[in-house]
């Protein structure tokens, strides 16, 4: 049976002496991983001297873990730098803090050619291979330029914004019709696919209404929404096992009132700073509320190397300040504002405590604290989700009370709503909201995309399903092939 070959920056390589901290994509890919003959390729996280990196193999529980190490230069220009400093701004519509070099740029496709070179001296001829994310958007035409004809796809993490956004990126031109390498391009929506559509329409020359197959070479390829979800009925079993904990009922005991939780990275696409500003103004305009709510933020540090996220913590520390000096009092602390990670079950556990879930991203791809709130609650008795229209999840997630995050008066008042709505609302939308959970199960989420990839079902054994067909397709226009495939890694390589 075919290999299954997951490409991402990070690898989860399971770490009895770190305890288990699993991060997204690992819990997203657990059936995968457990299902299939899967091998794990990409960074360890490990940062040496140049001539002291190293690439290794580890086995554990039954997936082969491949980790190579980054140089310096690697971590700063790829990692830091294009990834982090252009990439993940732009792609959530932030051209305001993209910083551009060619110097990065290199680095990014140098890093690039790295993996993709680890991978060339592994890969047998049928294996498939996934890759994630904005870290690897040229993967595959590294490997392609290998004369590698493996069925590859992509599944993007974080949201895919229009043309007139995306077209500002130097270089552009470069990293995304690369994507065409692809056999399968995911998204987390529809919108996604949509504006990676009208990108290619408008720069690629494709027509405007992408049909679902277009034939590139030999080759077809599909575009798709794969939205992530969540183990809901695992998260809910823990949920309900945890609010049982000494920590939750400590936390409990210490809450005068109702709880309101924000969990996030710290990072600006989370609009913290708009978020505590709602707060503020919820308070100032309802005292019949004051020492009877409390807002905890829960915020673990992320790239605090980047300039922009040392100066958010900045920001973030004096408007908390500034909250609880106004508002608060001996007995009563409005805001709590925490900046350590905790285990999924205690945060399971909260999540289950508070009334008021509030999930108020500027921009994001999913948003699994979203889904993760909604699967915790008490479903006789549940909290409310606020949910920002531009996440995701809000296209799932309808029967959320839908706010601007811009707008912080509107979301103020939405804390209000939330806050006073009744038992028989808060039963109804949260049935719809978890029903749209459990449409969309996490376990199903792999395979649904291998068995896109393939053509092949993927839930069982290797069974043909539908025949994989370029007819109906449409060509790419032979002078994006030449573009696209006259883009050679090493002409990249000059230094600004
Ligand atoms: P992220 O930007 O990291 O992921 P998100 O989807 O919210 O954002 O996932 C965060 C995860 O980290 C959640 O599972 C949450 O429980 C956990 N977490 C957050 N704070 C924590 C804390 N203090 N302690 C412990 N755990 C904490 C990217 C995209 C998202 C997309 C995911 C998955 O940006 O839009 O949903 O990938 O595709």
């Amino acid at each position: 049976m075919a290999r299954v070959f997951i490409i991402s920056n990070r690898v989860a390589v399971p770490n009895p002496d770190r305890g288990v901290h699993a991060g997204g994509l690992e819990v997203a890919l657990k059936a995968t991983l457990r299902r299939h003959d899967c091998v794990w390729l990409g960074w360890s996280g490990e940062v040496k001297p140049e001539g002291e990196t190293q690439t290794r193999t580890v086995e554990a529980g039954g997936v082969t873990y491949i980790v190579t190490d980054l140089t310096e230069e690697d971590y700063e220009e790829y990692y830091n730098g294009f990834a982090n400093r252009v990439l993940w701004p732009i792609l959530h519509y932030r051209l305001d803090l993209a910083e551009f070099t060619r110097r990065d740029l290199t680095g990014y496709l140098r890093v690039n050619e790295h993996f993709a070179a680890e991978l060339d001296n592994v890969l047998e001829p049928d294996d498939l291979v996934w890759v994630h994310d904005y870290h690897l958007l040229p993967l595959a035409k590294a490997l392609r330029q290998r004369g590698r004809h493996n069925r590859i796809g992509f599944f993007l993490h974080i949201p895919m914004p229009p043309p007139e956004i995306l077209t500002a990126m130097p270089n552009h031109e470069r990293l995304i019709p690369a994507l065409l390498h692809y056999d399968l391009v995911g998204f987390q929506t529809d919108g996604d696919s949509q504006n990676f559509a009208r990108y290619l329409a408008s720069e690629c020359g494709m027509p405007a209404h992408i049909p679902r197959r277009i034939g590139v070479d030999d080759r077809t390829m599909r575009v798709g929404a794969f939205p992530v979800g969540i183990e809901t009925r695992e998260f809910t079993r823990r949920a309900r096992r945890a609010v049982r904990s000494e920590f939750v009922r400590s936390v409990r005991a210490s809450v005068p009132g109702a709880l309101m939780l924000g969990v996030d990275r710290l990072d600006y696409t989370k609009g913290i700073t708009l978020r505590l500003d709602a707060f503020e103004r919820f308070l100032m305009a309802n005292p019949k509320w004051h020492g009877k709510v409390s807002f905890a933020q829960i915020t673990p540090k992320s790239r605090s190397a980047i300039h922009e996220y040392a100066q958010m913590e900045r920001e973030i520390d004096t408007a908390a300040g500034r909250i609880n000096g106004t508002y608060g009092d001996v007995s009563w602390t409005p805001l709590r504002y925490v900046n350590r990670p905790y285990t999924r079950t205690a945060l399971a556990g909260l999540y289950r405590l508070a009334r008021v879930g509030i999930v108020t991203p500027l921009r994001d791809g999913m948003n699994l604290v979203a889904k993760e709130y909604v699967a915790a609650q008490d479903s006789t008795d549940p909290g409310v989700l606020i949910l920002s229209r531009f996440v995701g999840a809000a296209a799932e997630f309808e029967d959320a009370l839908i706010v601007n995050p811009y707008d912080p008066e509107a979301v103020g008042a939405a804390i209000c709503r939330a806050l006073e709505m009744p038992l028989e609302e808060r039963v109804e939308r949260h049935r719809k909201l978890y029903e749209a959970l459990c449409d969309n199960d996490i376990r199903h989420w792999g395979d649904r995309f291998l068995t896109e990839l393939t053509g092949y079902d993927m839930t069982g054994s290797l069974r043909p399903n539908s025949p994989r067909e370029a007819s109906g397709g449409i060509s790419v226009p032979a002078r994006i092939r030449r573009r696209s495939a006259g883009f050679s890694m090493t002409a990249s390589h000059h230094h600004s």
